[in-house]
């Protein structure tokens, strides 16, 4: 069954997945309090291993960058360690795993690294509170100055070395779900009146530095983005947001990267200035390979891949629910159902 999914994909000239299946980026809270995976975090990941690629849970590049519990890092050397020790697990068992580089913007809380302050593009906070830690209410960011921007790129580039350093096949960066990447991206967050800000260009231009850093760093073939054109999380849509990324997809499809992937939860949504689904609009704006995501089943994923929609497809909550997700769609076997309770532990 579904045939189209187990058949191997080539990336690119450097790595070839064994089928097309992704495990989404799942954000657990597990890592220990220094930020270092630890052994059921790496039990977790091995179980998962069939999957073609498996991206990391989201790790942060650096202190400032944490708005969650016990998310892990990768700018210690204890953390790289920690990491090539889950690198070497999946890649025993024959699979792959990219790193999901994270700085969360006007999401962190200075409860996590005894800051002063959180950095994002304008001073626009977010209403509310950090999730599973409500007493945390979130701060009015700092605008990053042009010098804390350039620190930050290069932080970026840093986490990607060090994601090759501990053995990852790759990094996805996280431009996505309203974090500090995608905070540029909108005009929501975005209320900057310098070269950041204002017009299409200048409000992609950090997203394409970070990514043309990373590429530097590590290679394009080793270098993928998520992306959330529609804003749908921590953030308000505003229909202007729609040439930034208009511009932006013109801008990376001339970058040859490893893979593209479009950040949602569930990707039946339509937005009216996006003309419908966010992955029917990446694929209208960008040639290369593209992530599909978002309350897919085996069975629609199967079609929307045969229907040309996206080439590869991700899978979040069911590889949550299921660690043994690939073996079992092979073999027809019935899916256990996600629940938010299995959060609580990392099977
Ligand atoms: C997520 N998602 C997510 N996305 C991301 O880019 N980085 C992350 O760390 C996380 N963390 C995370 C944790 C949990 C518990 C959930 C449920 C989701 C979003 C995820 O990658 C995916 O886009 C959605 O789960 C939709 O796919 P499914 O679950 O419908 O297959
Ligand atoms: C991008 C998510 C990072 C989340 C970290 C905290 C983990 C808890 C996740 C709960 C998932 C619920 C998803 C519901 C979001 C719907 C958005 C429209």
């Amino acid at each position: 069954m579904y045939q189209n999914l187990f058949e191997q994909y080539r990336l690119n000239d450097s790595i070839t997945l064994n089928n097309r299946f992704l495990m989404a980026p799942l954000t657990r809270c597990m890592a220990d309090a220094d930020l270092v995976p630890t052994d059921a975090m790496l039990a977790y990941y091995a179980r998962r291993a069939e999957a073609g690629l498996i991206i990391s849970e989201a790790t942060i590049i650096r202190p400032d960058g944490q708005g969650y519990p016990n998310t892990p890092g990768l700018f210690t050397q204890a953390q790289i360690a920690g990491w090539r020790r889950v690198t070497d697990a999946v890649h025993e068992k024959g699979g792959k795993i990219f790193a999901q580089l994270w700085h969360t913007g006007r999401v962190a809380h200075p409860h996590f690294f005894n800051g002063e302050h959180v950095l994002a593009p304008s001073a626009v906070g977010v209403e509310g509170t950090v999730p599973r830690m409500r007493e945390l209410s979130y701060q009015t960011p700092k605008a990053a100055s042009k010098a804390e921007i350039a620190e930050l790129v290069r932080d970026y580039a840093k986490a990607a070395e060090n994601a090759i350093e501990a053995g990852f096949d790759g990094v996805e960066i996280h431009g996505a779900n309203g974090y500090l990447i995608d905070q540029f991206l909108h005009y929501d967050s975005n209320r900057r009146e310098d070269e950041y800000g204002q017009t299409p260009e200048n409000m992609s231009r950090f997203a394409l530095e970070v990514v043309d850093a990373t590429i530097a760093a590590i290679g394009a073939d080793r270098t993928a983005l998520r992306l959330s054109p529609g804003a749908y999380f921590n953030m308000s849509a505003d229909p202007r947001d729609r040439q930034v990324f208009d511009y932006l997809l013109a801008e990376l499809g001339c970058r040859r990267l490893a893979y593209l992937h479009e950040g949602m939860f569930d990707d039946s949504m339509r937005f009216d200035f996006l003309d419908g689904r966010v992955s029917d609009y990446m694929r209208r704006y960008y040639q290369g390979n593209l992530v599909g995501v978002g309350g897919y089943s085996p069975e629609t994923a199967a079609e929307a891949i045969a229907a040309g929609r996206f080439d590869l497809i991700a899978i979040g909550r069911p590889f949550i629910a299921n660690p043994d997700y690939i073996a079992k769609v092979r073999s027809g076997e019935s899916l256990q159902d996600y629940s938010d309770e299995m959060l609580a532990t990392l099977d």
